[in-house]
């Protein structure tokens, strides 16, 4: 049983260690939206919104996500004795399209809330079995293919299971090939083109298939899944679905159609937990291994993101890299590690995300806060009143 009396959003700022490229834009500082949920019982959770501040990735914007939570979606749990958190994706998109970030965020803190209601770990709340998580370091793009070798050859010295290397139109098979030449034939190197190319670029893109990648993530566009089924014909290479993948119906579409082999599983971008473990079961189901991408979350999302990557299906390196590689300073303790074998421990001795939320911190951090509330009995009264439109 849940019970959210009080949903506090904040926008925190982090700068990131180091600036990060990708097809579509550049990206020097998170501006990162969090949520602090309250339980009738006192227990508190908490979320972290992972969009980003310019729609160039998807249609939403820390700015559209807060005003969605705020406006539509914090009204439709605050109050309401509520069963569980499996419930919560189906009450929010009733009539509500899009917005999955804002819908995820608040899915994902009700999750965190029952887990600590539970008393159980946020991983095993969600069924997950794995206690450390396989991790790889996804790259930016760089002006030269000094640059990125230096990059990737130092990643691959820290441990990283795997190594994504964002690519575009013009900084793309070179890259590859320089940092598979300094790297040898058997890292896991993998591609990311955030959408960056059309389908008369598959020639272009089939050169990427001397270079045994583990997978070549979005090269077409988000709504190009017949496209996608077009270039993964004349690839060897498997195509990964990222930006595609926003809903189950999407992934039965990409599996029906061969539009890729492989799924990119942001909690995020689909929504949330149910979703992302509905999708987990159905590529299970279909022999389609998954990995959990990531957003530079702070070290609150990727303690969801964490506990998500411990369910069985998650059998690829995930782009959940240590707290030091994103920020100067986390905003949770402990921070987030990697041992010497590239892993990331999935934390089974506490409840919920299983990090402290250094709340001191985020108070200094925090440059806007708005406290969500059910509606008062009067509010309530007023709006009866124009929905039934004069019925008295
Ligand atoms: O496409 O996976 C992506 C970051 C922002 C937007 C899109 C993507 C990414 C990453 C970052 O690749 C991965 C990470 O959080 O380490
Ligand atoms: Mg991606």
């Amino acid at each position: 049983m849940l019970q959210i009396e009080r949903i506090i959003l904040r926008e925190i700022r982090l700068a990131l260690k180091e600036p990060f490229r990708i097809s579509s834009g550049v990206i020097s500082e998170r501006r990162i939206c969090l949520l602090e949920l309250h339980d009738a019982s006192g227990v508190v959770g908490w979320s972290e919104c992972v969009a980003g501040e310019q729609p160039n990735y998807t249609a939403e914007t820390i700015d559209t996500a807060w005003m969605a939570i705020r406006e539509w979606l914090a009204p439709r749990v605050l109050g309401k004795r509520l069963p569980g958190p499996e419930i919560i994706h189906a009450l929010l998109s009733e009539n509500i399209r899009g917005h999955n970030m804002a819908k995820a965020a608040v899915e994902m803190g009700c999750w965190d809330v029952a887990s600590r209601i539970e008393n159980v770990p946020l991983s095993r709340k969600l069924g997950g079995t794995r206690d450390r998580v396989i991790t790889g370091i996804s790259l930016g793009i760089q002006p030269t293919t000094d640059m990125i070798v230096e990059r990737a050859r130092k990643a691959h010295a820290a441990g990283y299971r795997k190594i994504k290397l964002k690519i575009q139109p013009g900084s793309d098979i070179e890259f590859v090939r320089a940092v598979r030449q300094a790297l040898g034939p058997d890292v896991h190197l993998m591609a990311d083109a955030n959408s960056a190319y059309k389908i008369a670029d598959a020639e272009h893109l089939a050169q990427l298939d001397e270079f045994d990648l583990i997978m070549l993530e979005q090269p077409l566009g988000q709504d190009d899944l017949v496209r996608h089924a077009q270039l993964q014909r004349r690839m060897k290479t498997p195509i990964c679905l990222d930006e595609s993948i926003i809903d189950i119906d999407r992934a039965e579409d990409m599996i029906a159609l061969g539009a890729g082999k492989i799924i990119n599983i942001k909690p995020g971008r689909v929504g949330g937990f149910t979703v992302s473990k509905a999708i987990h079961d159905l590529c299970l189901r279909n022999a389609i291994p998954v990995w959990c991408g990531g957003m530079f979350e702070s070290g609150v999302g990727r303690g969801h993101n964490v506990a998500l990557a411990s369910l069985p299906n998650f059998t690829l390196p995930g782009d959940l890299s240590p707290s030091a590689r994103y920020w100067e300073r986390d905003i949770v303790k402990p921070e987030w590690t990697m041992d010497e074998d590239g892993m990331v421990h999935v934390p089974l001795d506490r409840p919920g995300i299983g990090v402290s939320v250094d709340v001191d911190r985020i108070e200094d951090l925090t440059l806007r806060r708005e406290d969500c509330v059910p509606a008062s009995a009067f509010d309530r009264r007023t709006s009866d009143v124009e929905v039934g439109g004069g019925a008295r």
